[in-house]
C-alpha cells in the first residue's frame, strides 16, 4: 500500500468513510484517494510525494493559487495577535467593504462560517421577510445540506418535495418545491400558481453542482420577474459563483439583481466561510435589528477575514478575469478537441474559470436529466487515467472544476497531453464493454 492508502484505512478508524465530506472519499469514481500534504499554485503534493495539476482548488476557494505568498503573509501576521476574540474586529468591516463594492447589490451581509449556513440563514429570513413558507429550488442545483434545501421534486413539479437525505422530515420537505433548471415555461407556470405563497426561489445562477450548467438565455430574467410579479425573494447562491465568474459574480455577469446572496469559498481564501447578503429592508431584519435569529461563534473571525480580504486584493490585478478566462478557455477547447480526435461524444461547459464536462452528444448540457444520461462510466475511466498521470480533477460527474490564476502554459499543456492518453484509455476500455 503506498501512503494515501495506509492514511485512508488509518483516517476511517475514526471519520465516518475516512473523509470529512463525502465527495472526497472517491467513492463516486470508484478509486482511493489521495491524501495531499502541500499545494503551491497550481500544483499539489502528496504524501507519496506525487505532484498533480490541481483543478479542485479545494472546490473553488484556492483562484489565486494555492499557498499564495499575499495571503499566507497576511494570515501569518494576523495569527500573532491572536486567532478569535469573539468581538467585533476592524477586518471584518474592511472585508464586508471590499465584498459590498464589487456587489453594489449587497447593501448590507453577515458573515458566516460555511455555504450550507448562508443558505440556510438566507431561507430563514426570506420566510420571515415574506411571512411565506414555501421555497423553490431546482433539480440539480447543491445548496448545502440545511433540511430546507436537501429536497427532491415529488412526482410532478407542484407536488410536494421528497426527502434528499434521511433524516430530513417529510414535514419539512413538504415546503420545497424542486423545479427543472433552465425550464422557463415551468417556471413561469409554478409561480403563477404557488407564487403569492412562496417566501423565495434560490438558484445557483451557474448550476456547479451538476457539473458545470450555464442559465440558458432569459431563464435568470424569467426569474426575477416571475419574482418580483408574486413578491417572493430571489435569492442567488453564488457560494461558488461570487468572485468566481466575474468580480461581481454571476450577478453582474448576467446583469439581474436578485434579493438575497449567499456567498463562500472564494471570500475565505480557503478558510472556512460563508455570508449573506442583500438588500438593506431585508437585512435589517436580522438580530440583533430585526426578529430573524441568527448567530455564530466563529461568524468574522478574523484569520478567516484576512486570508479573505488578502484574495480579494488579488482579483483587483489588471486584467485578472480576462487572463483566468483565456487560460480556461484553451483548456475546455483543448480538451474538447482531444476527445473529437477519438469520436468521444463529449461536451463541455465553461463560465469564467468554472467548467463541467460529461461524455455525451449532447451540446451544451442544460439541465439535470441531460447530465443523468451522460456515460458516468467513460467519466470514471478518464478520471482515474487523467489522476494516474498528475491530474486532479473533480472526483465526481457532478462537481465542476476550476483554474486559477496560477495555472500558466505549461500547466495547460500538461494537461492536455494527459487528455489525449485518457481519452485513448477510455476508448479502448469502452470498446471492451
Ligand atoms: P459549504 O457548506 O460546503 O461551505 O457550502 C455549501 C454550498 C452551497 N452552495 C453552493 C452553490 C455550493 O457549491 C456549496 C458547496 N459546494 C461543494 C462543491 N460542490 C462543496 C464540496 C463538498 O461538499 O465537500
Amino acid at each position: 500500500m503506498n501512503r494515501s492508502e495506509i492514511l485512508f484505512e488509518d483516517a476511517k478508524k475514526y471519520i465516518p468513510g475516512g473523509v470529512n465530506s463525502p465527495v472526497r472519499s472517491f467513492e463516486r469514481v470508484g478509486a482511493k484517494p489521495r491524501f495531499f500534504k502541500s499545494g503551491s499554485g497550481a500544483w499539489l503534493k502528496d504524501e507519496d510525494d506525487k505532484t498533480y495539476i490541481d483543478y479542485i482548488g479545494s472546490w473553488g476557494p484556492m483562484i489565486a493559487g494555492h499557498a499564495h505568498p499575499h495571503v499566507v503573509t497576511s494570515v501569518k501576521q494576523a495569527l500573532a495577535a491572536g486567532l478569535s476574540f469573539g468581538a467585533p474586529t476592524e477586518i471584518e468591516t474592511s472585508l464586508a467593504r471590499s465584498i459590498t463594492s464589487s456587489m453594489p447589490d449587497l447593501e448590507l451581509i453577515r458573515m458566516v462560517n460555511s455555504g450550507t449556513e448562508a443558505t440556510m440563514s438566507a431561507i430563514r429570513l426570506a420566510r420571515g421577510f415574506t411571512g411565506r413558507d414555501i421555497i423553490i429550488k431546482f433539480e440539480g442545483c447543491y445548496h448545502g445540506h440545511s433540511d430546507a434545501l436537501l429536497v427532491k421534486a415529488g412526482s410532478g413539479a407542484l407536488t410536494l418535495g421528497v426527502p434528499d437525505s434521511l433524516g430530513v422530515p417529510k414535514s419539512v420537505a413538504a415546503q420545497t418545491r424542486t423545479l427543472e433548471f433552465n425550464n422557463i415555461e415551468q417556471l413561469q407556470n409554478v409561480l403563477a400558481d404557488i407564487g403569492d405563497q412562496t417566501a423565495a426561489v434560490i438558484v445557483e445562477p451557474v448550476a456547479g453542482n451538476m457539473g458545470c450548467v450555464p442559465p440558458v438565455p432569459g431563464f435568470l430574467k424569467a426569474l426575477r420577474e416571475a419574482c418580483t410579479c408574486h413578491g417572493a425573494l430571489l435569492i442567488f447562491d453564488e457560494v461558488m459563483t461570487g468572485f468566481r465568474v466575474a468580480k461581481g459574480g454571476a450577478q453582474a455577469l448576467y446583469g439581474i439583481e436578485p434579493d438575497l446572496t449567499t456567498l463562500g469559498k472564494i471570500i475565505g481564501g480557503g478558510l472556512p466561510v460563508g455570508a449573506l447578503g442583500g438588500r438593506r429592508d431585508i437585512m435589517e431584519m436580522i438580530a440583533p435589528l430585526g426578529g430573524v435569529y441568527q448567530a455564530g461563534t466563529l461568524s468574522g473571525n478574523p484569520i478567516t477575514m484576512h486570508a479573505g480580504l488578502a484574495t480579494l486584493e488579488l482579483l483587483e490585478q489588471a486584467d485578472f478575469y480576462e487572463k483566468l478566462s483565456a487560460t480556461t478557455a484553451r483548456l475546455t477547447e483543448g480538451l474538447k478537441a482531444a476527445a473529437d480526435e477519438w469520436d468521444l461524444p463529449f461536451s463541455i461547459n465553461r463560465v469564467g474559470s468554472m467548467f463541467g464536462f460529461f461524455f455525451t452528444s449532447v451540446a451544451p448540457v442544460t439541465n439535470f436529466s441531460q447530465v443523468m444520461n451522460a456515460d458516468t462510466g467513460a467519466f470514471n475511466i478518464f478520471f482515474n487515467e487523467m489522476l494516474n498521470r498528475g491530474v486532479n480533477l473533480a472526483p465526481s460527474p457532478f462537481e465542476s472544476g476550476f483554474v486559477s490564476a496560477a495555472h500558466g502554459e505549461k500547466e495547460i499543456d500538461l494537461t492536455l497531453d494527459a487528455a489525449r492518453q485518457a481519452f485513448k484509455s477510455v476508448t479502448a476500455q469502452r470498446l471492451k464493454t
